[in-house]
C-alpha cells in the first residue's frame, strides 16, 4: 500500500501583502474556504497566522484567530495547528502574547521556534527560556508542538532542552525550515544532514521557502517525511506565475508525490500519524 504523506497547508503567514500576492487570504471566510479547498485536494493539516481585519498587517488578536479555527471545523477536519512564531519577527511580541491564542483556543497542535537566528535582515528571538516556556505550556494545555528547526543547533535544542528534560508528551514532530536567509539553505545535502540529526521515533516535514517548496517536498516525501506547502513560505506556482490559491499549490504538491508513488493522508490518518487520535 503507498505510504501516506502528510500534506499541510500555512495559507497565509505574517510576512506576504496583498500587494505581493492578492491571493492571500485574510476574512475568516476566505482562510476557512483556502483550507477547506485545500484539504479536499489532499492537506490534512492547517497551519494559520492572525491578520488584522482592517489592515490585513499580522495580528495576535485571539478573536481572529478564534474566528479562523471557526471557519476552518465549520468546514473541514483539517487538523489545526496555530503559529507561535509569525507575530516575533514582524510584531516583536512577547512570549505571553505568542502563546496567548494558543492557551485561550487549544489547537490540536502548535509551532514551537527552536532557536533564535538572524531571518533576513530581522533578529527571530527564541532564547532557551522561552522554548522551555512553550513547551511547558504546550504540555500542560495538550496541545502538540512541531518543532520549527532552520539549522543543526536547533534539533540539539529541541533534544536538550525539550526531550532530555522530559518536557515533551508524546513523539517529536519536526518541521524543518529550509531557504530562510539566516537558515540552513534549501538544498538536498542541507535536508539530508538535519534528517540525520532528528532523535529517532518521530515525525518530520520540509518547509522549504519560495521555488525549493514543491521540489524540495518532493524529495522529503521520497525520504520518509512530509511537506508543507502554502502562500505563507511561496507564492508562485511555477516561474512567474502567482499561485491563485492555497489549493492550487496543493494540487500540484499532491500530484507530484502521487507521480512518485505516495498517497496524501487524510485529515484522520493525519492524526493518527501524528499521535492525536488512536487508530
Ligand atoms: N514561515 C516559516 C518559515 C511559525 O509560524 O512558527 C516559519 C514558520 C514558523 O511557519
Ligand atoms: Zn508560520
Amino acid at each position: 500500500m503507498a505510504r501516506k504523506v502528510i500534506v499541510t497547508v500555512a495559507p497565509v503567514g505574517s510576512i506576504p501583502t496583498r500587494a505581493d500576492s492578492p491571493h492571500i487570504p485574510i476574512t475568516p471566510d476566505e482562510v476557512g474556504e483556502e483550507v477547506r479547498r485545500s484539504v479536499e485536494a489532499g492537506a490534512a493539516v492547517a497551519h494559520l497566522h492572525a491578520r488584522d481585519q482592517a489592515t490585513g498587517a499580522p495580528t495576535s488578536d485571539v478573536a481572529v484567530y478564534r474566528s479562523y479555527i471557526e471557519a476552518v471545523r465549520s468546514r473541514c477536519d483539517a487538523v489545526t495547528q496555530i503559529t507561535t512564531g509569525g507575530g516575533a519577527v514582524t510584531l516583536n511580541l512577547t512570549p505571553g502574547e505568542r502563546i496567548k491564542a494558543v492557551l485561550d483556543l487549544k489547537p490540536e497542535m502548535a509551532s514551537l521556534n527552536a532557536g533564535s537566528m538572524n531571518f533576513g535582515r530581522k533578529i527571530f528571538s527564541n532564547p532557551p527560556n522561552v522554548i522551555e516556556l512553550f513547551a511547558k505550556e504546550m504540555a500542560a494545555a495538550g496541545v502538540k508542538p512541531e518543532f520549527e528547526v532552520y539549522d543543526p543547533g536547533m534539533i540539539a535544542n529541541v533534544k536538550r532542552l525539550v526531550i532530555g528534560p522530559g518536557l515533551l508528551r508524546g513523539t517529536p514532530r519536526f518541521g524543518i525550515v529550509l531557504g530562510i536567509q539566516g537558515g540552513i539553505p534549501a538544498t538536498v545535502p542541507d535536508l539530508q544532514h538535519m534528517v540525520a540529526s532528528l532523535p529517532a521515533g518521530g515525525s518530520w516535514q520540509a518547509i522549504a521557502i519560495g521555488k525549493d517548496q514543491i521540489p524540495l517536498g518532493a524529495v522529503a516525501a521520497v525520504m520518509g517525511g512530509d511537506l508543507r506547502v502554502g502562500l505563507e513560505d511561496n507564492l508562485y506556482v511555477s516561474k512567474g506565475a502567482l499561485a491563485r490559491s492555497n489549493a492550487e499549490l496543493v494540487e500540484k504538491a499532491v500530484r507530484v508525490i502521487r507521480d512518485l508513488g505516495f498517497e496524501p493522508a487524510t485529515p484522520a490518518e493525519a492524526r493518527v500519524q501524528l499521535g492525536l487520535a488512536c487508530e
